[in-house]
């Protein structure tokens, strides 16, 4: 296996809308980031990721870009943003951007000028088509509901939209359009930057533009809306054009990518990604009616899914591990459990994240445990995608508590409120009102807090992070689940040839005894880490795992 900084680092992703607001107008931003900077590094963090900053109305916060080339108002200036790369460079630290080149803005001037006539030279850099029979070209839905075409008025025509009506898909069939994306990532990296993240960029290449009849939206994804047939010469494209002969790294966003197409992605021999992030797990908990009808996950999946992609990288390809981001419910939440165990499930998780195989994500507040959030008023929350689920239940007459509750439990802004500093008004994010309304437990969760208290979460985050460092096995070395089929218990293995390494975390409220039968006699067990301050130890061939208990021994 190819040894590199990209496989050893560790990763913060900043949502910068909430991270942290510099000039009081309520709204995070570029200085802000700035300001902590001394902060991420005291994590142990090697590298950034930074979610869209570029222009935007803000129709999908950032993620409908009206001008690649130029920094959001609401966040700064391009000098901020200089200043921001250089800071990150100066403190060791690499800084990969979002790149968003499966849509844009309907603000765009490419799209500005698209739309004005059938035969502007710009026309086809979006996804022009007749309607059929007095409707949308096909039947072909929104990820966020609705149908994925929208009319215009002007040609009498509809334009492909994935995501909002605000962000039309664009056309890479188009040559001059991939031209020009390439020559826009060249301008960033001319500055210096490290690599990309890049939105869903499983969806770049179109398939015909027939109706679909699959009944779930994940298999639709899957199967209709990503992997299509071009999407790698278009990747591989992008790697000639841009990337290659550059010591950057690449994360693909990959909803629908699957077992079977992962490899195809990041194989090292095909030069297109360094990782992807697929969704096996984040989809988990979806029902038949996808994120907003959640079931129950069963732990015993969960760890399948860990192992299967796991034995399936190792074949010349290299994981992302997150669980969560700014589209995804609170970890400590979701896989944890905020109440009676938040801070031990918090610190069992973030054992978990560190000491798997793959490059590690921390998505901003985690570190400290933030919390999903529910608002009893639709009106406090900001995310389009909530508010649309929401109009489209009211429309159709339907359970609209049932809908706050799913919302309470898979809604984005869960994620998206802003990260929590000390105990002072609105959580030391803002001295102005809040774009979003700050968590109401900020008093007792906050960085601050954290700080004074050596076995808080956010230490032990750092501890774990360190830990990471001087065993540098812990990255490379085989990942093995240990009885596979226990719904209560996630245990397994790291070992090479020069280490060998055993987790053990425990799932549940419950005291559980756990046997490993490959222990050796004679071995001996030095403990590295772990979330109780008297851990579990081996005793008559058991140990016996106490509420959320998660441990890393070191057997020499
Ligand atoms: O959260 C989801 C839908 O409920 C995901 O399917 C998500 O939409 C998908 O992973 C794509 O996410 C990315 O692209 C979107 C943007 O809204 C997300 O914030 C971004 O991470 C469109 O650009
Ligand atoms: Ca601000």
């Amino acid at each position: 296996m190819k040894r590199t900084w990209w496989k050893e680092g560790v990763i913060y992703q900043v949502y910068p809308r909430s991270f942290n607001d510099s000039n009081g107008d309520g709204i995070g931003d570029v200085p802000g980031v700035i300001e902590k900077l001394d902060y991420i590094k005291s994590l142990g963090i090697d590298i950034i990721w930074l979610c869209p900053v570029y222009k935007s109305p803000n129709d999908d916060n950032g993620y409908d870009i009206a001008d690649y080339y130029n920094i959001m108002d609401e966040f700064g200036t391009m000098e901020d943003f200089d200043r921001l790369l250089a800071g990150v460079h100066e403190r060791g630290m690499k800084l990969i951007m979002d790149l968003v080149v499966n849509h844009t803005s309907d603000e765009n001037a490419w799209f500005v000028e698209s739309r004005t006539s059938r035969n502007n030279p710009k026309r086809d850099y979006y996804i022009w088509k007749d309607g059929k029979n007095g409707g949308p070209p096909n039947n072909w839905q929104s990820f966020f509901g609705g149908d994925a075409w929208a009319y215009d008025e002007q040609t009498h025509q509809y334009y492909l939209r994935l995501f909002t009506k605000k962000q039309p898909d664009l056309n890479w069939e188009n040559e001059a359009m991939r031209k020009d994306v390439h020559t826009m990532m060249r301008y960033w990296m001319d500055k210096g930057i490290d690599g990309f993240r890049m939105d869903v960029i499983s969806l770049l290449s179109k398939r015909n533009f027939e109706d679909t009849n699959f009944l779930g939206f994940n298999e639709t994804i899957e199967h209709v809306y990503a992997n299509g047939p071009k999407i790698h010469d278009y990747l591989q494209e992008m790697h000639r054009e841009v990337l290659a002969d550059h010591d950057v790294m690449t994360v693909g966003e990959g909803p629908g990518i699957s077992l079977q197409q992962g490899l195809n992605y990041v194989h090292e021999d095909r030069n297109e990604l360094s990782m992807i992030f697929h969704f096996d797990h984040m989809f988990i908990d979806h029902g038949p009616g996808g994120k907003f009808d959640p079931v129950k996950y069963d732990l015993v999946h969960f760890k399948e899914i860990f192992a299967q992609w796991d034995k399936l990288m190792v074949k010349g390809g290299w994981s992302s591990l997150f669980l969560g981001n700014h589209d995804f419910p609170r970890m400590v939440s979701r896989f944890g459990n905020d109440n009676d165990y938040h801070a031990e499930s918090a610190k069992a998780l973030a054992l978990m994240l560190l000491t798997m195989r793959g490059t590690p994500y921390i998505y901003q507040g985690d570190e400290i445990g933030m919390t999903n959030i529910a608002f009893d008023d639709i009106t406090d929350y900001r995310d389009i995608e909530t508010h649309n689920v929401y109009r489209s239940i009211k429309e159709q007459n339907g359970d609209l508590d049932k809908l706050m509750a799913a919302i309470h439990w898979q809604g984005r802004d869960n994620a998206r409120t802003p990260v929590q500093w000390d105990a002072s008004a609105n959580g030391g994010f803002t001295t102005g009102d809040p774009w979003i309304k700050v968590n109401s437990n900020y008093s007792d969760i906050n960085v601050a807090l954290q700080e004074h208290d050596e076995d808080s979460i956010l230490n032990f985050y750092r501890q774990a992070v360190a830990c990471r460092k001087t065993h540098g096995e812990l990255v490379y070395a085989d990942f093995e689940v240990i009885d596979v089929l226990n719904p209560r218990v996630f245990a397994y293995w790291r070992r090479s040839d020069e280490a060998k390494y055993l987790v053990l975390i425990n799932f549940t409220e419950d005291t559980l005894p756990f046997a490993v039968a490959e222990l050796d006699q004679g071995e001996t067990m030095e403990m590295l880490l772990a979330n109780y301050a008297s851990p579990t130890t081996l005793v008559d061939g058991r140990f016996e795992l106490k509420p959320w208990e998660a441990v890393l021994y070191q057997i020499n």
